[in-house]
């Protein structure tokens, strides 16, 4: 099954913690990774008092259920620190989220996919069009098209020279 993953920081080093999570994704058991996009400087999405966001999405191979992708996930999330407050858009040290799992469609208690905010997200939705241009979604929507619809706000990709707060 090919997934493709969301990666989000703006606590604790942003950049070192997406690194951190990447490697750790690429080394869980049933897991290949396949692509990562470049890790992208974003401006907040909800309450405008925290820092900027680095976010990235990584393309993986995997025989887990979507499920048990999950629960390893959020066991990065716990192993970097990750403290699950009651803060919704507020800032974290390590955000995973599931954002496509092979073609279906998930609803239940723990897992909407695709992931229910992608459409309006600059930082979710060109760094998995740098990895994957002609994706398309479960519903039939390509993701060229989603791109056409959905301004950058200022989303940059991080180089050496151009540092995220
Ligand atoms: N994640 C949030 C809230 N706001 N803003 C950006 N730019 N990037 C994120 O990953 C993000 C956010 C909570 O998950
Ligand atoms: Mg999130
Ligand atoms: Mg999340």
């Amino acid at each position: 099954m090919i997934s493709y993953i969301g990666v989000g920081s703006n606590q604790q080093d942003p950049t070192k913690q997406a690194q951190q999570a990447i490697e750790a994704i690429s080394a869980l058991t049933g897991v290949e990774l396949i692509k990562q996009s470049a890790l992208y400087c974003s401006a907040p999405m909800g309450p405008q008092d925290q820092p900027d966001y680095i976010n990235a999405v990584v393309a993986i191979e995997t025989q887990l259920s979507a499920e048990a992708l999950l629960d390893a996930l959020q066991a990065i999330e716990l192993n970097q620190g990750r403290v699950r407050k009651d803060n919704r858009w507020g800032p974290r040290t390590l955000d995973l989220d599931i954002i496509l799992f092979d073609n279906q469609e998930i609803n239940n208690e723990r897992l909407v996919i695709p992931h229910y905010g992608m459409h309006e997200r600059e930082f979710v939705l060109y760094p998995l069009f740098e990895i994957s241009p002609n994706l398309i979604l479960p519903n039939g929507t390509h993701l060229s098209h989603l791109i056409t619809l959905c301004d950058k706000n200022g989303l940059t990709i991080v180089s050496e020279v151009n540092h995220c707060s």
